[in-house]
């Protein structure tokens, strides 16, 4: 049996065709989780950073640990984004999450048990003339990200921390907006247990050959995320419509490095202002087998820093700043805040983060959070116990973020998101 894997691997590519030729470039809102919602603002800001640690618990033990079995404690949503398409002839229309953290597309499939809760109609392959199963000799079934069945069974298992997907493989048009494709192969869900945002399932944008933006064959997508308390939806692009703007000044550019599913990009150091602060570069190194080095990520909210770059990222925000820190763990969850007795606080210079070869220099908006409500000024960040850093969304606000995925390259800019 120990041949099958490797059969999996060159076979995958061919399996993977999906035959109406997809289009050049597609254009997709995105909807933050919390958008629409009651929540006050200081409320989202709780509950982002709730998301963001069980975020990282989930990134981190997908590192740890590939092969698709992975329990972490139970939590609620590590997921921060959703897009809207539709599915099947006649098409239905169905919500799922963006995650560049996985690979796979699923959705949940008529007739699971148990089925999550979601706000639309659960697809039903027997009302779909273009649905098509996959035959249980698929050597899809022995992909390396899926849990191995032992003896196989004809069912794929993926894991999402505390939640899971089980199903069957299976064909289906996909449509967005007004460009369908046929064939697009996917996890037809008839077990789902976690906390999905009232979505369908997920819609993997992460490097392998099983992710969306590899079976379209796209070269490269981009997002660009409007800001945190804006009601406006924020763009998903593929293909074509993924080019950076603006002027070459101003586009930043560094290389992903290789290893995983996940975007992994090289972080030197960190400055406020003009001053590099003193973060000893091995810090950021990555050295494999090790939880180590930097990933962009758009499913994590708030950045995650090393205790010990947290730590001098903290002392001088709060030189800069010059107020009483309070502790507002409990209330806002954020570790850094400052007792603000007259408004507004007091200015904080932009802060750079230094890849490899580029610099994305954000303002303050991007990593200072004022709560007037509660009469503080927190930083945005949160403390991570190992040594990955993982870039989150909060920090990518207004910011047009391109994957290149084919030409492994992180491209940004400044972008006033709200007026693409
Ligand atoms: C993905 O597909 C490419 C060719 O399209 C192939 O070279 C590569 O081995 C595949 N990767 C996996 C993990 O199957
Ligand atoms: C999709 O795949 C099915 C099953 O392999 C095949 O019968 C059908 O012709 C394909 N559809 C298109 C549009 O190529
Ligand atoms: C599905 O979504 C499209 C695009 O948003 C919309 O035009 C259409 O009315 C929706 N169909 C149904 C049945 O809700
Ligand atoms: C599936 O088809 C049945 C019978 O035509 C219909 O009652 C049902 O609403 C359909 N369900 C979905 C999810 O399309
Ligand atoms: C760390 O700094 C040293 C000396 O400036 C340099 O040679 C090395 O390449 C740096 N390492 C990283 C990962 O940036
Ligand atoms: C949203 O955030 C921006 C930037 O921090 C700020 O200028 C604006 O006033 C905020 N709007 C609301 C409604 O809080
Ligand atoms: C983080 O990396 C440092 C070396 O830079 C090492 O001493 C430390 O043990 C690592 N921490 C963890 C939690 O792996
Ligand atoms: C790029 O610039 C053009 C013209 O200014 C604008 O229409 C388009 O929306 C911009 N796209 C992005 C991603 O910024
Ligand atoms: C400007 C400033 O406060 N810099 C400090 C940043 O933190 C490091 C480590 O605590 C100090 O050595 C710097 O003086």
């Amino acid at each position: 049996m120990a041949y099958l894997p490797l059969l999996a691997l060159l076979a995958l590519s061919s399996l993977l065709r999906s035959t109406t030729p997809a289009p050049a470039g597609l254009q997709l809102g995105l909807t933050h989780v919390d958008a629409g919602s009651p929540f006050t603002f200081t409320e989202r800001v709780r509950r982002a950073a709730q998301r963001s640690r069980h975020r990282r618990e989930l990134l981190e033990a997908r590192l740890a640990d590939s092969s698709g079995d992975i329990e972490v404690p139970i939590t609620p949503s590590k997921f921060e984004y959703k897009l809207e398409f539709s599915i099947g002839t006649p098409e239905l229309n169905v919500t799922a999450i963006l995650d560049t953290g996985s690979e796979l597309v699923w959705t949940q499939c008529r007739p699971c048990d148990p089925c999550v809760q979601q706000s639309t109609p659960v697809y039903d392959p027997a009302n779909s003339s273009s649905f098509s199963r996959l035959p249980c000799t698929s050597p899809l079934y022995d992909y390396q990200v899926f849990k191995r069945f032992d003896p196989p069974t004809c069912h794929y298992a993926y894991g999402y921390g505390s939640g899971a997907t089980q199903g069957v493989l299976a064909m289906e048009t996909f449509t967005f907006g007004t460009k369908s494709v046929s064939n697009i192969t996917f996890g037809c869900s008839k077990q789902s247990k976690g906390n999905f945002a009232g979505t369908s399932g997920i819609v993997g944008f992460g490097r392998g050959n099983l992710s969306l933006i590899s079976q379209l064959g796209f070269r490269k997508f981009s997002y660009c995320l409007t800001s945190f308390n804006s009601s406006s939806s924020s763009q998903l692009r593929l293909g074509s419509l993924a080019t950076p703007n603006g002027t070459a000044s101003k586009v930043q550019s560094t290389p992903f490095l290789d290893d995983t599913n996940l975007y992994r990009v090289s972080l030197r150091g960190i400055s406020l202002g003009e001053a590099l602060l003193p973060i000893p570069n091995a810090t950021f190194e990555y050295r494999r087998d090790e939880l180590s080095g930097t990933v962009i990520d758009s499913g994590t909210g708030q950045t995650q820093l090393p205790n010990p770059v947290y730590e001098i990222v903290k002392q001088n925000i709060t030189s800069l700043v010059g107020l009483p820190v309070v502790d507002l763990s409990s209330t806002i969850g954020l570790d850094l805040c400052f007792s603000v007795s007259s408004w507004p606080p007091p200015p904080v210079p932009d802060m750079t983060f230094h890849f490899d070869n580029a610099d994305m220099t954000i303002p303050p908006a991007n990593y200072m959070y004022p709560d007037q409500n509660a009469g503080a000024f927190c930083l945005v960040m949160q403390r991570s116990e190992s040594n990955l850093t993982i870039v989150g969304n909060y920090q990518q606000q207004n910011m047009h973020v391109v994957y290149d995925v084919a030409g492994r390259m992180l491209s940004f800019m400044p972008a006033r998101c709200e007026d693409l």
